[in-house]
């Protein structure tokens, strides 16, 4: 019996709070899932090749049945994850890409090296993301062991390279939008069944 009277107090706390938040539905400004008309960089590292091949494989596959075709993509090969950051960043001063997937695998060893590889390619990236304004989808797996990383490849945890994929183009597409003066409003329909719905709400 308390157990059904704190459900139900819960609920109605709920209820309430879904009130109190009130009839704004901003309409969100996202990257669509569309390769049209987009140039991509793929930089991907040859340490740990058996692995990176696969992400790569997968990366390529997402862009490709987004509707991207050879001409749009330019891959770039380097020797270790720690190279990757470096690559990306001279990619991007290029002007060409809209967005950069960045491919490495890094499998923990005896020593420290495996900390000071992951955590200057994270920070590297990220930087060179940052500094030239072109989005970089962070594919490069720290992983305790071969295990981890087979999985991430294409096994038990899907594949990391079709995801960092789907984020570039999203990412690519986003990046366009935020950079043009105006941003297409959502279609006038949709907008005055928002409208719609808001006045129903406030009854
Ligand atoms: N590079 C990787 O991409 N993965 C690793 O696991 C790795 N380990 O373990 O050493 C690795 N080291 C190489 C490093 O990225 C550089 O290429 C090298 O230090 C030369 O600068």
């Amino acid at each position: 019996m308390e157990r059904v009277m704190a459900k139900s107090s819960a609920e109605n706390s709920m209820r309430k709070e879904e009130k109190a938040a009130g009839n704004l539905h901003p309409e969100p400004i996202t990257g669509e899932l569309s390769a049209a008309g987009l140039h991509f960089g793929v930089v991907a590292s040859r340490f740990n090749q058996f692995i990176t091949d696969r992400l790569l494989a997968a990366a390529l596959d997402a862009l490709e049945r987004s509707g991207a075709t050879e001409k749009q993509i330019e891959l770039i090969r380097v020797p270790g994850s720690l190279e990757i950051p470096i690559a990306a960043k001279k990619l991007a001063q290029r002007g060409r890409c809209d967005a950069i997937i960045c491919i490495g695998c890094v499998i923990r060893g005896a020593t420290a090296h495996f900390d000071y590889v992951c955590n200057e390619v994270a920070r590297g990236v990220q930087l060179a993301q940052i500094d030239t304004g072109v989005p970089m989808a962070f594919c490069v797996l720290t992983c305790d062991t071969l295990e981890q990383a087979i999985d991430r490849a294409g096994l038990k945890s899907g594949n990391k390279g079709f995801d960092a994929g789907l984020t570039a183009i999203e990412m690519a597409n986003l990046s366009r939008k935020l950079a043009a003066k105006s941003i297409a409003k959502p279609a006038a329909k949709s907008r005055s069944r928002l409208r719609k719905s808001s006045l129903r709400n406030r009854r």
